[in-house]
C-alpha cells in the first residue's frame, strides 16, 4: 500500500482540497467528517481520477467513545498512516465575551480542542507503534492574535497552538514530526458556519480583498508534509496577501 494520510473535516474546505492534494501526490487517504454522504462522493471522485485507496470513515469528533470506535476499528492496513492533518474545526458566533452563546462556546471547544485531542491520541499511538509519523495541526491567526469578539473561537486556537508546541516536545523521542500552519481568511464554509447558515452576512466576510483559496492552504500543507526526513516546520503562519493581521484587510 501506497503511504497514507487521514484527513479530518474532509467534507468541505481545506480538508476537502487536501484531500485532492494528497490524493494526487498518490497517497491512500482515510476520510473523516460528520456527513456521510459527501465523504462518499469524495471518495469515488478520488478514486477514478487518481486510482488510489480512500477509506471513509464517519463521527463526531466531540464525541470521544466515536472517535476511538471508529479509528480503532479500521482494518490494521490502515493503522499505518503517515500524515494526520487535523483539520475539523469551526467558529459559532461572533460575539462580546458578555454575550457569547453558552453553546456556542461548548461546541467550538469540544470540536477545536478535545475533538483535536481525541484524534491525536489514537494515531499517535499508531505512529508510535509504527516508527514514522507527522501531525499536523490546523491552527489560525486566530491562535496568534485576537480580534473584537473572537474570544472563544481565538482560545480554542491559542489552545491549539500550545498543543501543538507540547506534542512535538512529547512525540520527539518517537521521531513524529509535528506541525502547524496558522491561516488567516480563507473562504470556504467557515463563515457559513459561524453565522448559522447565512449565506449573505458569510460572503461580505471576503468581499473587497482576495482571501485565501482552500486550494492555497493545501499546498501549503503538501510543501510541509514533503519537505525531507531529517527538516520540520514547526510552525507557519499563511495570509492573504490583502490582509496584514487578524484585524487588518486592506478592502478596496
Ligand atoms: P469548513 O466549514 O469548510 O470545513 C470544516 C470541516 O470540519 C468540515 O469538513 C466539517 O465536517 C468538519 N467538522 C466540523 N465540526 C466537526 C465535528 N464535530 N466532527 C467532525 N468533523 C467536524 O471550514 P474550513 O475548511 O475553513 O476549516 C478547516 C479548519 O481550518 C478549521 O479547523 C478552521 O478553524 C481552520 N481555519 C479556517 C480558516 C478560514 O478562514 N476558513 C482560517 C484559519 C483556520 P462535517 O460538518 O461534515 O462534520
Ligand atoms: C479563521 C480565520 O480570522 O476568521 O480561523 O479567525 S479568522
Amino acid at each position: 500500500m501506497s503511504k497514507i494520510a487521514l484527513i479530518t473535516g474532509a467534507t468541505a474546505g481545506i480538508g476537502e482540497a487536501c484531500a485532492h492534494v494528497f490524493a494526487r501526490e498518490g497517497y491512500s487517504l482515510i476520510l473523516t467528517g460528520r456527513r456521510l454522504d459527501r465523504l462518499e462522493k469524495l471518495a469515488g471522485q478520488l478514486n477514478n481520477k487518481y486510482n488510489i485507496e480512500v477509506a471513509v470513515s464517519s463521527f463526531d469528533v466531540r464525541n470521544r467513545e466515536q472517535v476511538i470506535e471508529n479509528l480503532e476499528s479500521l482494518p490494521t492496513k490502515w493503522k499505518k498512516v503517515n500524515i494526520l492533518v487535523n483539520n475539523a474545526g469551526l467558529s459559532q458566533g461572533l460575539e462580546p465575551i458578555q454575550k457569547g452563546g453558552y453553546d456556542d462556546w461548548e461546541t467550538m471547544i469540544d470540536t477545536n480542542i478535545k475533538g483535536l485531542l481525541y484524534v491525536s491520541r489514537v494515531v499517535s499511538n499508531w505512529m508510535i507503534d509504527n516508527g514514522y509519523g507527522h501531525i499536523i495541526n490546523l491552527g489560525s491567526i486566530a491562535g496568534k492574535e485576537v480580534y473584537a469578539n473572537g474570544n472563544v473561537y481565538c482560545a480554542t486556537k491559542h489552545a491549539v497552538d500550545a498543543l501543538n508546541k507540547g506534542m512535538r516536545i512529547d512525540l520527539l523521542p518517537h521521531g513524529i514530526k509535528v506541525s502547524a500552519i496558522h491561516p488567516g481568511a480563507v473562504e470556504t464554509e467557515f463563515s457559513e458556519v459561524r453565522f448559522k447558515g447565512d449565506k449573505e452576512r458569510a460572503k461580505k466576510v471576503y468581499e473587497g480583498f482576495e482571501p485565501l483559496s482552500a486550494a492555497d492552504v493545501a499546498e501549503t500543507i503538501w510543501f510541509i508534509a514533503s519537505r525531507p526526513a531529517h527538516v520540520n516546520i514547526n510552525d507557519m503562519v499563511l495570509m492573504p496577501t490583502a490582509q496584514a493581521t487578524a484585524g487588518n484587510i486592506f478592502r478596496k
